[in-house]
């Protein structure tokens, strides 16, 4: 009998219907044709999924619709680049999710929220680098960059509890030469993971694509030939200004970002490998396992 729910806000006039369409747009919601009549237009906005919820009690909520999301870190910057009203930006709520309201037209609210729960049955790496080996690639071509970017990496892993002795630095000229050592290294089998960090120009470099490709496509054709988790923390940039953004200062820092990715694989690739795993090393011991004693 019953098929579905909607509900509806009416805007005040074009320039905030057209601002309200514009968000909703950025945010990847599956969106309708929109349609006119004589009078009125209108276009609808369609979530995976929909509920009517009934609240009992004495709180205020915050907002009439809610919106669950899997990234709410992206929507609040989505919605901070549109230039949305933020009425209150993320904050953890006592029902074990965090959750922003945003009013991007008057009297027109929306809450955004992210439950904190996993979802069940979904399997995820951690973060806990304890006992893991990691080699790290660098190109020494605009070591400028680059230094930054392993100051990164070296700062994630051992605040992740990975020990100095278990991180190997290996430096090769530019960025080209990293995917053939990072293959030589995942091959030694020493090594859980393998992050790679270079940083691309385009503003110096006249073959900047070709290399960029290639040396994408080679990490990862490495990464596949010995199941060893590799990480990609190259830079590719239009300029210098873009390229130390991205090394600590506005954009974060992709070195600490590739060796939290590094860790997390290595966490995942021990949860998901079964016994046919490709790995021929202990993910836990380090010591060889019986599949590659057999084998030499
Ligand atoms: N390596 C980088 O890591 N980043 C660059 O921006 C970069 N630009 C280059 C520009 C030219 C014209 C050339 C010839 C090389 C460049 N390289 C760069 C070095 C390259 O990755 C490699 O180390 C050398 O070509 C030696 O094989």
């Amino acid at each position: 009998m019953i098929k579905g729910i909607t509900t509806i806000r009416q805007t005040s006039d074009a320039k905030e219907y057209a601002f309200l369409v514009s968000i909703f747009a950025a945010l990847g919601f599956e969106q309708s044709e929109e349609w006119q009549n004589g009078r009125s237009r209108g276009k609808y906005f369609r979530a995976p999924a929909g509920k009517l919820e009934l609240v009992g009690g004495k709180e205020k909520l915050a907002a009439d619709i809610w919106i669950e999301v899997s990234d709410l870190d992206t929507v609040s910057v989505l919605l901070k680049k549109q230039k949305a009203r933020l009425v209150s930006d993320i904050a953890e709520s006592d029902w074990d999710s965090r959750f922003l309201v945003v009013e991007p037209a008057q009297g027109i609210r929306f809450a955004f929220w992210q439950n904190n729960k996993v979802k069940e049955g979904a399997i995820e790496g951690g973060l806990n680098a304890e006992g893991m080996r990691f080699a790290i690639v660098v190109a020494r071509w605009n070591s400028f960059i680059t230094e930054r970017l392993l100051q990164g990496s070296m700062d994630a892993l051992r605040r992740s509890g990975c020990a100095s002795e278990h991180i190997k630095v290996v430096r090769v000229p530019g960025s080209f030469e990293i995917p053939s050592q990072a293959r030589t290294l995942a091959g030694t089998r020493k090594y859980d993971a393998i992050i790679t960090l270079g940083c691309l120009i385009r503003g110096e470099t006249t073959h900047y694509e070709h290399i960029a490709t290639e040396v994408t496509r080679g990490i990862g054709q490495s990464a596949q030939e010995t199941g060893v988790p590799h990480t990609y923390g190259v830079l590719t940039c239009e300029n210098l200004e873009q390229a130390l953004d991205r090394a600590g200062l506005k954009a974060g820092n992709k070195g600490f970002e590739a060796a939290v990715s590094a860790i997390e694989m290595v966490s995942l690739k021990r949860k998901t490998a079964g016994r046919s795993g490709t790995s021929s090393v202990s993910s836990r011991t380090g010591k060889k396992t019986a599949a590659r004693k057999k084998r030499r």
